[in-house]
């Protein structure tokens, strides 16, 4: 593959250049990795920014039907929009969104839209540096606004914040003692939340559910990176395309804000470094459990066990006979 070519096709906003590339950063293959990488160092300097909003909520709570009635919004201001998922849970072909192209068909067939499904992997080491990587792709592609999808499990809302200026957290109308239900650190990490479905008889509901929320976030730590209202609690109806005018709003005044005051380049820094570090250890790891270390483990293991050796000692002696470079 000419890495060249593909970054010059990228940068013209070619979308199957953009969807083979993330087919490269997607492959687990050494070369295909040298590949990817090469290409993303080409792009590095592109100079291109893109509004990246991370999207959390649990099934059925409107994220796909929001995906596609927010898209639609934007890409109608002239905004082009990609739509990427971290789905660490996922095991079917295609996940999450293809599964879900029935409720993103208008915004799938929208030229200035672009969607992308999350691949079937269980790791979610190796969906994050894809995701990470097809964000950084859609950006040099010049896609101006870039939606991260994820559903509320596990560790994957903490993956997709790290990754995103903006943090949306979609909740449906509920009672009052379903409140408890979301876990804190998420309420922490939200800089909006949108209270889903406020429409026909959920309407009453889901404004109570609002104002339940807004109430929580307030009893929340202040964030430095926030000005005065923010977090925010608002509702919006996905399906009758309600609210979403005042959302986008919220999130352009939030963006400005952090802009002027500095903590949005901060925060992307932070997030580089995260990225690195993360890099870094996954490779460490990825080399304990590789040939001659791994046999060396084992061999330790049962000596630790039988008490031939402390475990401090060999545990040192794997440290010293990893090679760090070698990969
Ligand atoms: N009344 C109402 N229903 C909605 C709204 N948004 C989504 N739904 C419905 O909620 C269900 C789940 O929606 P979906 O977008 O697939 O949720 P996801 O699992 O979070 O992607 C579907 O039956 C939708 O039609 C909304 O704004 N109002
Ligand atoms: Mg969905």
């Amino acid at each position: 593959m000419d890495i060249a070519e593909l970054r010059d096709r990228i940068l013209k906003q070619d979308r199957r250049a953009l969807a083979r590339a993330i087919t490269l950063v997607e492959s687990g293959r050494a070369d295909h990795r040298a590949q990817a990488a090469e290409l993303l160092e080409e792009l590095r300097g592109s100079g291109r920014e893109a509004l990246r909003i991370g999207l959390s909520g649990t099934p059925g709570v409107g994220k796909s039907t929001f995906i596609e009635s927010f898209g639609m919004f934007l890409t109608a201001q002239g905004k082009r929009v990609a739509v990427l998922a971290v789905d660490p849970s996922s095991t079917r072909s295609g996940g999450s969104i293809l599964g879900d192209k029935t409720r993103m068909e208008r915004l799938s067939r929208d030229k200035n839209a672009f969607i992308r499904p999350s691949p079937s992997q269980t790791h979610l080491g190796g969906v994050a540096r894809r995701t990470r990587e097809a964000v950084a792709l859609c950006e040099a592609a010049g896609f101006d606004v870039v939606l991260i999808e994820t559903v509320g499990v596990g560790q994957s809302e903490t993956v997709v914040a790290e990754m995103s200026d903006l943090f949306v957290l979609l909740l449906a109308p509920a009672g009052g003692d379903e409140l408890q239900g979301v876990k804190r650190g998420i309420m922490e990490i939200a800089d909006l939340i949108l209270v889903n479905k406020a429409d026909g008889d959920l309407k009453a509901t889901a404004t109570r559910t609002c104002a339940d929320y807004a109430g929580a976030l307030r009893l929340l730590r202040k964030r430095a990176q926030d000005p005065d209202d923010f977090p925010k609690a608002m509702t919006v109806s996905a399906l009758e395309e309600q609210g979403l005018s005042d959302a986008w709003g919220e999130m352009g005044a939030l963006s400005d804000w952090r802009h002027e005051n500095g903590h949005w380049d901060k925060r992307r820094r932070a997030q580089a470094q995260f990225w690195f570090l993360e890099e870094v250890k996954q490779g460490v790891l990825a080399q304990l459990d590789s040939g001659d270390a791994k046999a060396q483990i084992a061999e330790l293991a049962t000596k630790v066990a039988g008490q031939a050796i402390t475990p401090s000692a060999a545990a040192d002696k794997v440290l010293k006979a990893l090679d760090i470079r070698k990969r």
